[in-house]
């Protein structure tokens, strides 16, 4: 790998797995006991709102009782150590990767650390529990929500994002499933713009077949050694 170059890294739910955080999508998965529709979109929220709030209440609860592993400190070593642009961009709502000690991390689908209001889009830090009905502290109104992306919303800061991918030389994904778009596109994207392209996943994913590469495994193995071979 020429240095310096662009790297962009995505990063899904398998990248904290073995952190002890569960997936979506896997045996045991987080949506396992609920229906995606249920608790992940608009409509969920206007419908049952104590039941949204609850779930992410105690996805933001967990967020205690789990540490960073040699994949997040890897990626975290690579941001310190990289000598040209680098992108962390990551689908998880966690915050793993910053605990770790990565800077240049990007949170597309929102943050369980964060709240936010629906009615003035005020975004404030929040570590408790968020009831349903929380006024904001901007504008008054009870309408602080998880500031969480739901399904048919808009991921944040996705022109950020795309000219991140038209200028990378690497895109690389950890710990994704492929399901969930427009993050499953970017490596399309970044093909599209000359970028090199490697997956590393427990198992082939729904986006394996767009990738130049793909090594199977832990995160926790590919991270750091695909690290190491970066920066040695
Ligand atoms: C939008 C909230 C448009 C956070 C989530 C085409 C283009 C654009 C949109 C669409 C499209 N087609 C369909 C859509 C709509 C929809 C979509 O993609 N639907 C899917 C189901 C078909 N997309 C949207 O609605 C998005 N919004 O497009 O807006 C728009 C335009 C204009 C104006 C307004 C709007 C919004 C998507 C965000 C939804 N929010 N969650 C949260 O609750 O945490 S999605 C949810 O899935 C999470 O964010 C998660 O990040 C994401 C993807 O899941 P993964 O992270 O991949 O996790 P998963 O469990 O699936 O897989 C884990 C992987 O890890 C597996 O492969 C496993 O093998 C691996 N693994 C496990 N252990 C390990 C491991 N790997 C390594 N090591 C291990 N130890």
């Amino acid at each position: 790998m020429p240095a310096p170059c662009n790297i962009v890294i995505l990063t899904g739910a398998g990248i904290s797995a073995e952190s002890g955080l569960a997936t979506f999508r896997g045996p045991g998965g987080l949506w396992e006991g609920h229906r995606v529709e249920d608790v992940c979109t608009p409509e969920a929220l206007a419908a049952d709102a104590e039941l949204v709030h609850r779930f992410y209440d105690a996805r933001r609860a967990a967020l205690a009782t789990v540490e960073p592993n040699a994949a997040h400190l890897a990626l975290a070593r690579l941001d310190r150590e990289w000598r040209g642009e680098l992108l962390i961009v990551t689908q998880n709502v966690d915050d793993l990767h910053e605990r770790a000690g990565a800077n240049r991390v990007l949170h597309m689908h929102g943050e369980l650390l964060s709240a936010l209001c629906a009615g003035c889009g005020e975004r404030v830090e929040w570590a408790g529990p968020l009831p349903p009905g929380s006024v904001c502290g901007t504008c008054m109104s009870p309408e602080m929500r998880p500031d969480i992306v739901f399904f048919g919303e808009m991921p944040y800061q996705m022109e950020r994002i795309e000219r991140a991918l038209g200028e990378a030389d690497l895109f690389v994904s950890v710990g994704t499933s492929g399901a969930v778009y427009p993050a499953a596109g970017f490596v399309q994207g970044a093909r599209y713009h000359g970028a090199d392209t490697l997956e590393l996943n427990l198992e082939a994913s729904a986006g394996s077949a767009y990738f130049a590469e793909t090594r199977l495994g832990p995160a926790s193995v590919l991270v750091p050694a695909w690290v190491d071979a970066v920066l040695d």
